[in-house]
């Protein structure tokens, strides 16, 4: 019996009090999949989140853990955000960050929290396929026929996949593990502004028995730098609502996280329902929209503003992009911020054309 039978039949009686016969189970053909490779490289989208970072942990554990395989987490980009900076430093995922995929051997590529068809990951820049994909994205485009999918818009995050792969294989997490997987799910829920399904429920109440609470706290408390007060300032000196929307294009940004974090903060504003964000940061001019729940299709909306400008993608409440400017211009210039402008309030079925400062100068003189 080869490898993969050996799984099979370790895992029989944990199937058997699941009601479930062992070769249904979706992790069994995900390893099933892996095992005629040498070596495993898992792959997630550039500026990697946490879904990203701790769903491609419980991979990177579960092939270990399974398979015994050489295997790698990788990405492009960088770890953005203060909290995402703080949950690599104090739970130490195994994550690498390349500028370029080289791969030796035999090697199968797992491409998780992101399809084949989007544009924010290194197998763009390569001629390499993946092997399997393990997303809750929508998808966009084209649908490749691989080895192994699991793609499921309707699950809160891919941590949520993950957490159950690794529950069916019968592998307890360890508590960095087990804390960076409910960060996921936290910081993923938060962001679709959805409610939770069954199988978001299962992996939360699995997970809380091997959290660190004291660590997940530390996390969301992350230390701010002072340029980012400086950029949030910014940020919402430069924002204007028009209806029950907001607008906020920023010449320069001292990092790209700013854009979704100031995307984020907006939404919540009581009466905004849709907000794009937009900033030049190093060549390109990155975007970030959010939706509130029930009212428009983020993802949908970016795509209507962006035609045959860029591209972006994402959920039905949280959506990003980019516009590669590199060769054509070095600032965000007056022209695009005006045509995105208008865009984005006809793809909003906005009239209104003159936007209101968020806060007028009038109040800020008021309270000095
Ligand atoms: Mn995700």
């Amino acid at each position: 019996m080869d490898s993969t039978g050996s799984i099979v039949t370790t895992t029989m009686a944990n199937d058997k009090q699941a009601g479930r016969p062992a070769r249904r189970r979706r992790s069994d053909r995900f390893l099933r999949a892996l095992s005629d490779f040498d070596n495993v490289v898992i792959l997630t989208h550039d500026n990697p989140d946490p879904d990203a970072i701790a769903a491609g942990w419980g991979l990177y554990v579960l092939i270990k853990e399974r398979l015994g395989k050489p295997v790698r987490l990788v990405a492009g980009g960088a770890i953005l955000r203060a909290e995402n900076l703080r949950m690599v430093e104090l739970l130490k995922p195994p994550i690498e960050l390349l500028s370029k995929l080289e791969v030796s051997g035999q090697c199968a590529v797992v491409l998780e929290d992101c399809q084949a068809s989007a544009v924010n990951h290194l197998l763009t820049s390569s001629n390499l396929r993946p092997t399997a994909v393990i997303d809750h994205h929508q998808p966009v485009g084209e649908r490749l026929r691989l080895r192994f999918t699991d793609i499921r818009p309707q699950v809160t995050a891919t941590a949520t996949i993950v957490s159950q792969y690794l529950r069916e294989q019968n592998i307890d997490p360890r508590p960095e593990l087990a804390t960076a997987l409910v960060y996921a799910l936290r910081t993923d829920m938060q962001a679709k502004q959805t409610t939770f399904c069954p199988a978001d429920h299962h992996a939360f109440a699995w997970l809380m028995h091997s959290v660190d609470h004291q660590k997940l706290s530390d996390i969301e408390n992350a230390p701010l730098s002072p340029a980012y007060y400086a950029d949030l300032l910014l940020a919402l000196q430069n924002t204007f609502t028009y209806e029950d929307t907001a607008l906020c294009f920023l010449p320069r940004a001292s990092g790209p996280e700013i854009i979704g974090e100031v995307a984020d903060l907006l939404i919540r504003r009581e009466d905004l329902r849709r907000v794009l964000c937009g900033a030049m940061v190093k060549g390109d001019v990155l975007l970030s929209v959010r939706t509130a729940r029930g009212n428009g299709d983020a993802s949908a909306l970016l795509q209507q503003t962006l035609e045959g400008l860029g591209y972006g993608g994402g959920h039905r409440h949280r959506a990003g992009g980019k516009i590669d400017l590199s060769r054509k211009s070095d600032q965000f210039s007056e022209d695009l911020q005006s045509l995105l402008r208008s865009r984005w309030l006809a793809a909003c079925g906005v009239d209104q054309q003159r936007g209101s400062r968020l806060v007028p100068r009038s109040e800020i003189l008021e309270n000095l």
